[in-house]
């Protein structure tokens, strides 16, 4: 059975960057609601019981078809929630220079060109999704997915995600997508995307 992992701060720790009543909703209910439907899914396949999360989605083809589209989307749902709650942290990290720096640099040119890209495919993603940095054959790369599809169905390793769904950012920017991923960078752990990468 898979849980819901605790936020690891308070509610209120990202404001003003994102409020609280957000993230109370989008951990206890939105995130709790993939968790429980996950687990709803797998009931009568011990097989993949026993399976990571990873796991899961990495072999997403193997899932037995009946279940295919709720681990997909459930499934993806837990596993990129919780990567997003572990990728950012009251205040965020000031000090993302040195090694990760260099990383982003010699890919994309420079942090701030990383960010533009990030933030252009977090915009640029119609309806709902993600925007990722993710590693893919040893190399850094920054796309989008729809829906909670995981980049972990394709091979990819998702190293840093930004939810773009409605429920991520509306009570505070109602339809300002831009203003919220804006406001999103001041709160990232830079420490786990190192580690990450
Ligand atoms: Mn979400």
């Amino acid at each position: 059975m898979f849980k819901l992992p605790d936020l690891g701060y308070a509610f209120d720790a990202l404001e003003p960057h994102i409020d609280a009543k957000t993230m109370e909703i989008h951990h206890d209910k939105h995130h709790g609601a993939y968790v429980e439907k996950l687990n709803a899914a797998l009931e009568k396949y011990s097989d993949s019981q026993s399976k990571t999360i990873e796991e899961l989605l990495s072999g997403i083809k193997d899932i037995p078809e009946d279940i295919r589209t709720a681990v997909q989307n459930n499934g993806g749902g837990h596993h990129n929630h919780t990567l997003f709650w572990e990728s950012m942290k009251p205040g965020g990290t000031k000090d993302h220079h040195g090694e990760l720096a260099d990383v982003l640099k010699s890919t994309f040119g420079s942090l701030d060109e990383f960010k533009a890209k990030m933030t252009e495919a977090a915009i640029g993603r119609f309806g709902s999704g993600w925007a990722w940095l993710v590693k893919n054959g040893g190399k850094l790369e920054v796309y989008s997915t729809a829906n909670q599809d995981s980049p972990l169905m394709e091979g990819k390793t998702p190293v840093l995600g930004l939810d773009v769904w409605e429920h991520a950012y509306y009570v505070k920017y109602l339809n300002r997508r831009p203003e919220y991923i804006e406001a999103w960078w001041n709160v990232v752990n830079w420490d786990v995307v190192k580690e990450r990468i």
